[in-house]
Order: structure tokens, then C-alpha cells, then sequence
């Protein structure tokens, strides 16, 4: 297809001129792709890498990508095969265009700042200020200055600390961190939060795995997931459920390529027939170029919104009949006993079900749930995998228990080719909240970390993300400090957060590009720009790697090797110790001019502080790093109060939708990274020309009134109060009856930040109840 070309710059063009070819023209639609990967997705690798960075540093950059001596990943947090097992291109085309948008070589400098006033730079798109080049300066908003101009580091280190010195409380400042900051920089930064004297510190995580992380660790004492790479490839059922893997985990297909070779049966559970979920044409191989690939899903279950809470339970109800029936032959008899509570009061709860209702609820047939159910009985090591099609949902957190539930009564965990699989996103959000990002720590690591530098860290809990959305709302939020993300795009109810950073007395982003959070700014407002995964950190003490934990918890090593954009960019780590050389000077024995230096410093104070990290710098040397234990997946402990893995099973309610009404999703199209849009081709879907469109399915466009491409504006209805996005293109699409979808960041205005996952206070992005209005 000719349209699928990414947007390129043509050579020489003024930066200007790049509006202009913003391809936010008419809407293209095809039919969906039956598979996923192959060549296209080379050729798309390799035309972002060269236009952003021309042939021989893509060559060079490419080469080195999840490399043991390499750099890691900037884009998801799927693991990497063994050390010695890696592929000569072990990436995928997210990752290229991840690493080609930080690799570019593209700048912006003072005088882009002083040619672009910040209400001019506010009105571009957020795909242009992603194309515009590597941030080279610190840059600041002078109180009513229309345009930011230069400041030094010295300058903007007393800004910061005249505005966080002066607040009556340091809870008036909030710090919030996406997932790409690495151990150290993360470890670092929440020691300043803490010595400056707040908790608050909301991450992108509240956001996103919330609902897994207050799940599971209810449930099996630990939130992350308890699958390793192998034990994935031994599955003989892997259930993917509310993930679309072909876009934002790609790698994830070889292996499931691989399962798939040694027997395993894949099921789908999903209201969109994603590509990367039917088959698979593995691009490192030759049979995946040319051939016909691999196909994937044996069964797809294309599920109701919100459907999988109602799911679950009726497959562990049909699991317990099957057991009553023909007692010995389903559950685990020794497992549960020796491992759960909870058994019995689970048995009760799923014991009647309302079949019409659950019909309902999920949208498909009795036929098909039994034969799920089946699929659990014939398989002795089952994985379920999930994302955020699970988590950003009212009932998130009992869906995925239900899930765990389900895993249990077969003692789907803590054996090969077993277990929960939550699917991560940011490449490093993981090891950020092991490393004490979160407003909410234990007690423990808080008298730990206080232990370690002589100060008492504060004990209340701080904000997470909505809670700042809430207070940003209340315009109580005096200072905003962004390390890294985009606060302003990432969150619900757009406005609103927009007009509480306006309100701020200063806002603060630590970022290697430009983007909207630097264009609606509080009344002073700076950008500090950093180093990325990409570039080489050179200190007066060496040259210093980072190190981030993937997805399974493997904790490993990434070293930059490129020339940092400018000799004015720093690392995060230099940015977050001269900062709070400035807020926090005198707390505790804390040497923040050596840690500003040296990354091995930073390790050897986590490894006394952060379970599990002892000797840190020499088991990070090894090469592929080394895995972090998790005693359910190695040892069948579980850290719950009871010392077992818990049942947990409350009422499934329905999802209620009015007459005339969908349920919406917000989703990521295959040419975007979160709110960074590399482009606007959502390739397996077969869309592309303008990101502004809802997928529908055919009956209900006919039933509505609608038809395609019809522009519509779209209207969200939550507890009697509508939000509005307007013109949005009508695409005819084979989701999920009742169900319709639409791209985020663009659909954020149509969220509330009331509207939440009970007990994670996840945002709810993926079941918002909408109307279509004729313009
Ligand atoms: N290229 C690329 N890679 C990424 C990202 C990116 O933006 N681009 N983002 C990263 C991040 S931070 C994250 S968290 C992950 C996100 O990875 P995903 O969770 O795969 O991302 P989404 O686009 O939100 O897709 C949600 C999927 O769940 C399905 N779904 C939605 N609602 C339901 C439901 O109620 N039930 C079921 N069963 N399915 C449902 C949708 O149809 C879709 O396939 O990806 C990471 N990797
Ligand atoms: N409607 C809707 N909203 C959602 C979601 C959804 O599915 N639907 N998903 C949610 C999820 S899962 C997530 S994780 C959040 C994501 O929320 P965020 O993490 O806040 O957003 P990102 O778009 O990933 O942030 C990208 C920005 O990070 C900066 N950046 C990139 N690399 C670096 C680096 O190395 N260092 C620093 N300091 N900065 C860097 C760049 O300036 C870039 O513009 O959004 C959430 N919001
Ligand atoms: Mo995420």
C-alpha cells in the first residue's frame, strides 16, 4: 500500500515546512490484516531509521539494540532471549522507530525557541513536535514571556529551588515519572522526593498495571507476573486476553511462534480481530519473509468490553462442575491444599451462574465459553497473559483475579510453562516501582532508605496520577515536575489537567523531545533536557550504564554509545543530584555531587536498600544480568497473610449501557508509542491518513442511523455529565457488537477522572459509554 509510507522530511526542508505535510488528510480504510510482521515491517524499520538518522548510524545504532553490550530497548518491556541466544536483529519495528525517534538527528536549538512562541508551538500537532529534534538546551518560561529562552543548568537549579523551597508544604509539589527512567535515575529521584519531604509520586503505572500489581499481590503476595521466556515457550495453553501484541509487544511473537512449535494451543480474547493475534510471518526468518508464517490464535474469542470479569468465572464454574462430576480429573487436588485458601467459599461463589446474563455480559455463545472451558481441562501448563485491554476498567482488579482464580484450581503457577503473564508496557516501569517510585511504599523500604542515608523519610501516602488529576482539577497542585512522559496528553479529562498545569506556579519536564507538556505550561515553566538510552553518559568517573528490569524481572545493563546531543544535555541522574544539592541540602549523609557521577555508587546503595540486589554491580556485569526471585513462580511461597494463594471472588455486576449507546476503547494504532505519534498508519488495521476515527461494527453503524465515513462528534456520558470530541470519521469495522474504538490520546477529553478501576484508581479508558452526534 503507497499510503502506508511514514511521514518523512523532505532533505533541506525548513523545520516549518513539516506542518504542512502532517498527513491529517482524508481517512483511508482497508480491510484489516490477516497477519503480522514479515516484510513490511523490515522495510518500515529500516525507512524510520534512515530518515531519521540516515544509513550508516541506523546501521550502526540497529546493531547494537538489545545487544548483551548493547543498549536496551526504549520502547516496551519484553525480556530478552538469553545471552547467548540473541538474534543479529533482535528488535521489532516498534523498537526501531522507538529508537530512531531518540537516535535522530535532528535538533532543536535557541533559535527554533526564539522563531516559535509557546501558544505557536501549543497549536502544532503532537506528531510535529515529536519531529521536530533532540531537546539541546535547558529552556525557560520567564513569568508572562511568550517564548522560553535559554537558561543555564546553575539558573534553573535556583528556579526550581526558589518555588520548591518557598511552598508552605512540600505536598504541594507533585513528581510524577514515566517508565523509561532507569534503576538508578529512578532510585535517585525518589530518594530527593522523599529527603525533600513528599510521597507524592505518581507514576505512568497508575495508569496502566495498577490493577494487575493490587491483584495479584491480594492474591499471591507480589504483583508482577510469574512467567519467564522459557516457561512461556512450554505452555501447552497460553490465553491472551485484552492484548494486542503485534503492535506493542512484537517480540512477543517469536516466542509465541515458538510455543506454538512445541504443541501449544493459543487462544484470543479480544473484541478486535488484531493481526498480530491470527498469524505471524516471523521477519528472521526466511520462511516468515516469504512464506506463509505461522498462524497463531487456534480459537478467537471476540468478547464483549468488560466482558472478561462475567468470562472468567463461568470457565472456573464450568472447571468446578467438570470436577464434581468426575472428582480427580480437573482441579489440583495437591496444589490447592497445600497452596491456596479459599478453595471452598470459591466453590460456592461460582456454583450458579446466570447463563443469559453472562451471554450478555461477554457477547459470545455458551458454546464458545465451554469450549474455553475445555481448553483448560486439556492443558496442564496454562499462561494468561493480558494488558490493558484487562486493567483500565471499573472491575480490573477482579477480572484479574477471576483470571488468577482460574489458574489456580489447576496449580497453573510456580511450574514450567505456567502461570499469570501481565505484559508490561514502558520499557523500565517495572523496575521504576521496585526501585520506590510509588506513592505508596512499604513501611519497610521506607525505614530502609532511611536507614541507609540517616534521614526519616515521610511516612503519608502521596498522590498517584488521578488523585493529581483531582488536585490539578482543585488547582492545589503549586509546582508540577515531570521526569520524562507527558502528563498533559497521558490523562484523563484533557482540559481540566490542562487548565491545572496552567495554574501551576511552575511546571518542570525533564525530556529528551519536545511535547505537549511543554507547551501548556504554569506560569513559569522549564524544560531540562536529558540524556536518552541511546546516548553515551560520560562522567569525570568513566563511562556509566544504566540498568532496567524487564517484564519477567530480569535486571540487566544498557550502555549508550552515540554522541549526546549536545554537550548541555545531561543525564537524569546529574539532572535529579543537582536539583537536590538545592532542596534537600543537609538531609541525612546523602553525597549527592559523587552520586551526580557515578552510576556504581548509586547500585551500591540500592543493593542495601532494595530487596534482592545484593552485590548488585557484579551480577549486573554478567552478561544478560541476572533474574530477580519471585517466590510463587520459584518456590510456591506466597507473601499473603494466610501464607497461601488466595481465592478471591466477589459478584460479576453488569456493564450497564442506555439504549443507542456504545461502549468505547481507547486504543494504540500500530504508528504511535503512548501519546508520541510516530505517524498515521495503523497498518494491521488498515487505516490510515487521519488518526480521528471511530471503528464501528457494520450492525451497529446500520442500527444507529450512521454509515462509514461519516464524520461524527463523539460524546462520552458519565454520571450525567457529557464530554465532547469533535469530528471524528465513522470506519466500518469487525469489532465486537455494542463495542467501538477510537485512538488515545485523541479520546482522552472524552474520560473522567472520576471514572476509575475500584481499588487500583486506574483511569477507565477502555469502556467509556458514548454516543455519536451528527454534525
Ligand atoms: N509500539 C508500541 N508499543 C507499546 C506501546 C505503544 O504505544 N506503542 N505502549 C506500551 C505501553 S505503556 C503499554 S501499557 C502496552 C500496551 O499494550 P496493549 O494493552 O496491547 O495496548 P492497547 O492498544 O491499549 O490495546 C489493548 C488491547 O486490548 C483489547 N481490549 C480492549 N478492551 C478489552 C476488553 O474489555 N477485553 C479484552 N479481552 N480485550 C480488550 C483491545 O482490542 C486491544 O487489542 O504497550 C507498550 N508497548
Ligand atoms: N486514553 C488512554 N489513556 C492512556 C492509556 C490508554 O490506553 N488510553 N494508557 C496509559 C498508559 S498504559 C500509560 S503507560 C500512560 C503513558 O504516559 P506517559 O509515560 O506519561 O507518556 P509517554 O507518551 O510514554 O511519554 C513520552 C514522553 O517521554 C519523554 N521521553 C522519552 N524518552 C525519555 C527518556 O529517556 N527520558 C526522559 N526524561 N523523557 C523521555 C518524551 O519527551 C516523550 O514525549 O498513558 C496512559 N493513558
Ligand atoms: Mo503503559
Amino acid at each position: 500500500m503507497a499510503d502506508e509510507r511514514p511521514p518523512s522530511r523532505p532533505s533541506g526542508a525548513a523545520p516549518e515546512a513539516l506542518s504542512s505535510i502532517d498527513p491529517t488528510g482524508a481517512v483511508d480504510a482497508h480491510a484489516p490484516k490477516q497477519w503480522a510482521a514479515g516484510l513490511p515491517a523490515v522495510v518500515n524499520s529500516f525507512r524510520h531509521g534512515v530518515d531519521q538518522m540516515g544509513l550508516p548510524r541506523t546501521a550502526r545504532v540497529f546493531g547494537r539494540l538489545n545487544q548483551t553490550q548493547g543498549f536496551d530497548c526504549p520502547s516496551c518491556a519484553w525480556p530478552d532471549p538469553e545471552a547467548g541466544d540473541r538474534h543479529v536483529a533482535e528488535f521489532c519495528e516498534s523498537g526501531a522507530k522507538a529508537v530512531a525517534w531518540e537516535a535522530t538527528k535532528r535538533r532543536i536549538d535557541r533559535e527554533f525557541f526564539a522563531r516559535h512562541s509557546i501558544d505557536g508551538l501549543d497549536g502544532q500537532s503532537e506528531w510535529w513536535l515529536g519531529q521536530q529534534g533532540r531537546l539541546t538546551e535547558p529552556m525557560h518560561r520567564a513569568p508572562g514571556a511568550s517564548h522560553y529562552t535559554p537558561v543555564s543548568w546553575d539558573e534553573a537549579n535556583a528556579i526550581m529551588a526558589r518555588h520548591l523551597t518557598a511552598l508552605p508544604t512540600p505536598d504541594d509539589a507533585v513528581f510524577y515519572t514515566s517508565g523509561r527512567t532507569s534503576n538508578e535515575a529512578a532510585f535517585l529521584y525518589q530518594l530527593m522526593v522523599r529527603a525533600y519531604g513528599t510521597n507524592n509520586l505518581p507514576d505512568c503505572s497508575n495508569m496502566c498495571h495498577e490493577s494487575s500489581g493490587t491483584a495479584m499481590t491480594e492474591q499471591i503476595g507480589i504483583g508482577k507476573g510469574a512467567v519467564t521466556l522459557e516457561s512461556l515457550e512450554q505452555a501447552e495453553l497460553i490465553v491472551i486476553a485484552g492484548q494486542n501484541p503485534g503492535t506493542n509487544a512484537p517480540r512477543m511473537l517469536t516466542h509465541l511462534e515458538n510455543a506454538k512449535k512445541n504443541g501449544a494451543v493459543i487462544v484470543a480474547v479480544n473484541p478486535l480481530p488484531e493481526a498480530g493475534l491470527i498469524r505471524f510471518k516471523n521477519p528472521q526468518t526466511p520462511r516468515g519473509l516469504v512464506g506463509p508464517g505461522t498462524a497463531l490464535a487456534d480459537d478467537y474469542l471476540q468478547v464483549r468490553l468488560g466482558g472478561d470479569h462475567a468470562l472468567f468465572r463461568a470457565v472456573g464454574h464450568l472447571l468446578v462442575a467438570a470436577e464434581q462430576s468426575a472428582p480427580g480429573t480437573v482441579v489440583d487436588r495437591d496444589f490447592l491444599d497445600a497452596h491456596t485458601a479459599g478453595y471452598d467459599a470459591y466453590v460456592d461463589a461460582v456454583r450458579e451462574i446466570d447463563w443469559a446474563a453472562t451471554e450478555l455480559a461477554t457477547g459470545l455463545k455458551r458454546s464458545e465459553i465451554d469450549a474455553l472451558a475445555k481448553r483448560f481441562t486439556e492443558s496442564k501448563a496454562t499462561v494468561v497473559c493480558w494488558a490493558m485491554g484487562l486493567t483500565q476498567h471499573v472491575h480490573a482488579v477482579m477480572t484479574i483475579q477471576e483470571i488468577v482464580n482460574v489458574l489456580l484450581l489447576q496449580g497453573n503457577i510456580g511450574k514450567d510453562g505456567a502461570g499469570p503473564c501481565p505484559i508490561r508496557g514502558h520499557s523500565n516501569v517495572q523496575g521504576d516501582r521496585t526501585m520506590g517510585i510509588w506513592e505508596q511504599m512499604s513501611q519497610k523500604f521506607l525505614d530502609d532508605l532511611g536507614a541507609e542515608f540517616a534521614f526519616t523519610p515521610p511516612t503519608e501516602h502521596g498522590v498517584d496520577a488521578t488523585a493529581t488529576v483531582t488536585r490539578l482539577r482543585d488547582k492545589s497542585v503549586r509546582v508540577f515536575f515531570g521526569m520524562g512522559g507527558n502528563f498533559a496528553m497521558a490523562t484523563p479529562d484533557t482540559p481540566v489537567v490542562h487548565e491545572g498545569l496552567r495554574a501551576c506556579d511552575l511546571t518542570v519536564h525533564v525530556s529528551t523531545k519536545l511535547n505537549r507538556s511543554h507547551t501548556v505550561t504554569g506560569t513559569e515553566a522549564l524544560i531540562l533536557p536529558c540524556l536518552g538510552r541511546t546516548d553515551r553518559d560520560a562522567t569525570p568517573r568513566g563511562h556509566q550504564g544504566v540498568t532496567v528490569e524487564d517484564s519477567q524481572g530480569q535486571v540487566h545493563l544498557s550502555q549508550g554509545r552515540l554522541e549526546p546531543p549536545s554537550d548541555l544535555c545531561r543525564s537524569e541522574v546529574a539532572i535529579v543530584a543537582g536539583l537536590a544539592e538545592r532542596i534537600a541540602p543537609g538531609v541525612g549523609s546523602i553525597d549527592w555531587p559523587a552520586l551526580s557521577q557515578d552510576n556504581d555508587l548509586i547500585r551500591e546503595h540500592i543493593s542495601r536498600v532494595v530487596p534482592h540486589f545484593e552485590d548488585y554491580n557484579a551480577r549486573v556485569r554478567v552478561p544478560g544480568g541476572f533474574l530477580l526471585p519471585h517466590k510463587p513462580r520459584d518456590l510456591r511461597e506466597f507473601d499473603t497473610p494466610s501464607r497461601k494463594a488466595e481465592f478471591i471472588a466477589g459478584s460479576v455486576p453488569m456493564l450497564e449501557v442506555p439504549d443507542a449507546r456504545l461502549l468505547l476503547q481507547t486504543i494504540r494504532s500500530h504508528d504511535q508509542f503512548n501519546t508520541t505519534i510516530y505517524g498515521h498508519a495503523d497498518r494491521y488495521r488498515g487505516i490510515s491518513g487521519n488518526r480521528r476515527v471511530v471503528l464501528v461494527n457494520p450492525d451497529d453503524l446500520h442500527r444507529l442511523g450512521f454509515h462509514q465515513g461519516q464524520v461524527v462528534d463523539v460524546v462520552s456520558e458519565f454520571e450525567g455529565t457529557d464530554r465532547r470530541a469533535e469530528g471524528f470519521t465513522l470506519v466500518s469495522y469487525p469489532t465486537a457488537e455494542g463495542c467501538a474504538a477510537a485512538y488515545y490520546p485523541e479520546t482522552n477529553v472524552l474520560m473522567s477522572a472520576d471514572h476509575v478501576a475500584l481499588r487500583s484508581n486506574t483511569p477507565v479508558a477502555k469502556a467509556l459509554v458514548i454516543r455519536f452526534e451528527a454534525r
